[in-house]
């Protein structure tokens, strides 16, 4: 099946080809709909879409003959050079594929990472994403270099070959060396926010996580926590209709007015369906953070109609990165889009009764305060409420309460201050010596 669409804008055009071989033809769709919106997330445009349903792959070239002719004559009527497959395309596939259409070929993976590596800003995240992408490189060497080889004269020629080959083996081992160097860097970052959790653990304040699907609205939802209680326009991140608008984590003070306690907002990258492995991996410790949260604002985009599948692949991920057990809060986002939708109704695998609920819009500030009464509730259900004695030498424990906590001076006495305050577990084991028995 081929379908053309009208050329937007300057974007450089890109021919989409799709393999269904098992699945149902829902899947199928999402997934090239959103290979679209990956092509648009990179500044390309797809000017055509090519589907093909087949038995089984075909090893050689992914896909059949006849598709690939019939491509490759659209390739030269229009002049179009660039061809993406919504898949995971295996080294030897992309080489063939690359000689068959005599133009770039990018799958899935390569896509996403070309978007990453774009909008990669932090120290932290340019490392990752170049680790990630020399991971995806070094496994297709071979076939770039043959490639290259064959241009270069007489094919098979036992000297061109063997010149191939070093060029190969030299570019592997200037990649590995590249590797070990960034593996290095990155432990050393890595080593940095490990300093800089325990100081955000150390200081009391609870930390609550916005975590979800690319677009779903968690960073409108950071930014209009900031404009209610922030105050610090300049403290708001970036938010945009597109997939991977956010790379980088950013963790935020949010102080509500009055009695009310401060909580650090964390906001992170989003997660997509087959999320390639390498970048998993890479960005592994970014997304582990999520794990120390005490409370995680799990969004979904209600208006996509893919949501109930986009929530199940978060729920995995979550599993995946160890933070399945962290108190969570489901956050039904975008819900000025759909009037009609009812929370009670959402039946994803992994959902429990005890998990909060909110449907909400990130653009209400009513919506956004309601949020923040949820996350009050939810961090004070795992707090005790105590009344402590801190002697005057321990200056720095009163500090730290003060910092994190709703603590409040109840009196000078002749041993100390005494205060009340609503104390996490964790904290009030740390502090048990100077809590006081009723
Ligand atoms: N109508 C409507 N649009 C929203 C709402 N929340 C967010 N948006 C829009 O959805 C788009 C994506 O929002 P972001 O906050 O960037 O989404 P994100 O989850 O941070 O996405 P990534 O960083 O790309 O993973 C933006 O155009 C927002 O303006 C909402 O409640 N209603
Ligand atoms: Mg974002």
């Amino acid at each position: 099946m081929k379908t053309t669409f009208e050329q937007q804008s300057e974007a450089r055009p890109a021919v989409l080809a799709g393999l269904r071989t098992g699945g149902t033809l829902t899947q199928f769709e999402k997934s090239m709909k959103e290979m679209a919106a990956l092509a648009e997330a990179a500044g390309l445009s797809v000017c055509a879409v090519f589907t093909q349903t087949l038995p089984r792959v075909n090893t050689g070239y992914y896909i059949g003959s006849g598709k690939i002719e019939e491509i490759k004559a659209y390739l030269d009527e229009t002049g179009t050079d660039l061809v993406l497959f919504d898949s995971q395309l295996s080294p030897m596939q992309l080489r063939n594929l690359v000689n068959a259409f005599g133009c770039e070929v990018l799958d899935r993976t390569a896509l996403i990472l070309r978007i990453f590596s774009d909008r990669a800003r932090t120290r932290e995240a340019v490392l990752q994403v170049d680790y990630a992408r020399l991971s995806y490189l070094l496994p297709r060497l071979a076939g770039m270099h043959d490639d290259l080889g064959r241009q270069g004269g007489t094919s098979g020629s036992m000297s061109n070959r063997g010149s191939g080959e070093k060029k190969i083996e030299l570019d592997r081992r200037h990649i590995e060396h590249r590797m070990a160097e960034l593996r290095k860097d990155l432990d050393e970052v890595d080593r940095e926010r490990q300093t800089q959790r325990k100081a955000r653990m150390s200081s009391l304040l609870p930390r609550v996580s916005l975590v979800g699907y690319t677009n779903a609205g968690k960073s409108t939802i950071l930014n209009g926590m900031i404009s209610a209680y922030g105050g610090d326009e300049e403290k708001k991140v970036f938010e945009k209709d597109m997939l991977f608008a956010t790379l980088d984590t950013t963790v935020r003070r949010i102080s509500p007015d009055g009695d009310r306690k401060p909580f650090l907002l964390s906001d992170t990258v989003g997660f997509i369906d087959h999320l390639p492995t390498t970048l998993v991996k890479a960005f592994r410790s970014t997304l582990e953070e999520t794990k120390y949260a005490d409370v995680l604002l799990i969004v979904s985009d209600i208006s996509d109609p893919d949501y109930r599948d986009n929530l199940s692949v978060t729920l995995s991920t979550l599993e995946e990165i160890g933070a399945g057990a962290v108190q969570r809060i489901f956050v039904f986002n975008k819900a000025d889009r759909c009037p009609l939708f009812r929370s009670s109704e959402v039946s994803v695998p992994g959902l429990r009764a005890e998990d909060g609920r909110i449907t909400m819009s990130a653009r209400s500030p009513e919506d956004i305060e309601r949020l923040m009464v949820l996350i009050e509730d939810t961090l004070n259900a795992g707090r005790t409420h105590c009344r402590l004695l801190i002697p005057f030498s321990e200056g720095q424990i009163l500090n730290a309460l003060k910092k994190g906590s709703d603590m409040q001076i109840l009196e000078y006495t002749p041993d100390g201050t005494l205060v009340s305050a609503h104390l996490l577990p964790e904290d009030a084991a740390r502090y048990a010596a100077y809590i006081e028995k009723d």
